[in-house]
């Protein structure tokens, strides 16, 4: 068909990974022109290339109606997209493909629930063996990096050069050029501390140091996305908290969480460090894997959310710390407490974003069976082939 012989075609193009620089050049001096050309081109070979890997991930996964929904939500988009392949960029033309990408943002909302109900229905129909999980946490974290980017691309446009509102005068789409780190974790700190004190009616405090090794007298600033950035912070300090008070108990003294933002030439550094109990090498895995994280959901029966779920909020926050080059670890002492790193580029010529793209080496990742051991223990975490769940 048509849109397969297309499909073909784009994916055989490499994703343009673009800077924070270049993200912020373009919003000041590009033209809505220029951002409609680049966007119809570059979305269509993102889609197409995430498209290909989909059609790679086991039969009985896609074989679920939810993943089956996704499927068809990016088959939709990609066909929507290309009604404009042959347009000449006319304001007519760039209404309605801003228009469209407000409609394409929407369909795609909630396709990180939907690919969990597919795990979950995969999960429920029968066991998982070892090669299809590594397959789907490969796929996963590509699937969801690939989204952040395209989602980031499209809000970029239609803030720019659309309808959608900055948050505030000083950015650019969604890009904060003078970001105060400081402010972001303050924000998220009371944010978490509020849905804290809500479901355990007591929380930690948080005591926040910032050095700046650069300019020691100026305070901490990054150009960067800023609800990017807050997703990542939030998500680690509901996580301290929860264990500290878990640990500690609600009635008794709680160690404070120790965060600190250090600004250096390469890197801005955050360490947000719990005495939250801790936990082994074995749990700290599991807290990335999706498999394990696809938990069905808590019943909704009025109760109060949970603090912290383990759902996705740890993969995404690091898929979200690397998507610019940054990154994000758990290093923890069991018995004791755990330290959450999160590092980001310090400067915008640096920061490119990482996108998967569709070759060789991942068909043959995502197609590869079972392969035999090559060291001589027991593999972590697999009890002679079945897993608790
Ligand atoms: C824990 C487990 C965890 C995950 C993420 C961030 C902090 C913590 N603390 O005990």
């Amino acid at each position: 068909s048509k849109i397969s012989k297309k499909l073909e075609h784009y994916s055989q193009f490499q994703p343009s990974s673009l800077t924070i620089q270049q993200y912020l050049d373009f919003g000041r001096t590009g033209t809505a022109t220029s951002s409609y050309l680049f966007l119809r081109n570059e979305l269509l070979v993102r889609l197409a290339n995430i498209m290909q890997e989909i059609n790679l991930l086991p039969p009985k996964l896609l074989k679920m109606p939810s993943a089956k929904l996704v499927s068809e939500w990016y088959r939709q988009s990609f066909e929507d997209l290309l009604n404009f392949e042959h347009t000449e960029p006319n304001f007519d033309i760039i209404t309605q493909f801003n228009d469209q990408l407000q409609v394409i943002l929407k369909r795609h909302g909630h396709v990180v629930e939907t690919m969990a109900e597919g795990l979950i229905e995969l999960k429920e129909s029968d066991g998982v063996d070892i090669a299809s999980e590594k397959g789907i946490q490969y796929f996963l974290d590509r699937f969801y990096l690939n989204r952040i980017s395209i989602r980031m691309l499209q809000n970029q446009h239609l803030v720019v050069f659309g309808s959608v509102l900055p948050e505030s005068p000083r950015h650019v789409g969604c890009i904060d050029p003078a970001c105060d780190v400081e402010n972001v974790v303050q924000d998220a700190f009371e944010n978490a501390r509020f849905l804290c004190e809500s479901y355990y009616l007591s929380s930690p405090n948080v005591i926040l140091t910032c050095e700046n090794a650069v300019d020691k007298d100026k305070r901490i600033s990054v150009v960067t996305v800023p609800s990017h950035l807050y997703h990542i912070v939030f998500e680690l300090l509901k996580n301290a908290m929860r264990a500290t008070i878990e640990f500690h108990g609600v009635d008794e003294d709680l160690p404070p969480i120790q965060v600190s933002v250090v600004q250096g030439h390469e890197d801005v550094s955050i360490k947000i460090s719990d005495r939250g109990g801790g936990v082994s090498r074995t749990i700290l895995e599991r807290l990335f894997n999706y498999m394990y994280s696809t938990a069905p959901p808590p019943p909704r029966d009025g109760s109060q959310a949970p603090l912290a779920g383990y759902g996705y909020g740890l993969p995404l926050s690091r898929l979200y710390a690397r998507y610019f080059l940054g990154d994000m670890f758990l290093v923890s002492m069991e018995g004791y407490g755990t330290d959450a790193l999160v590092y980001l580029k310090a400067l915008p010529v640096e920061a490119s974003e990482v996108l998967p793209i569709y070759s060789t080496s991942s068909r043959r990742y995502m197609t590869m069976g079972a392969q035999a051991a090559d060291w001589s223990h027991q593999l972590p975490g697999h009890n002679a082939g079945h897993r608790h769940t």
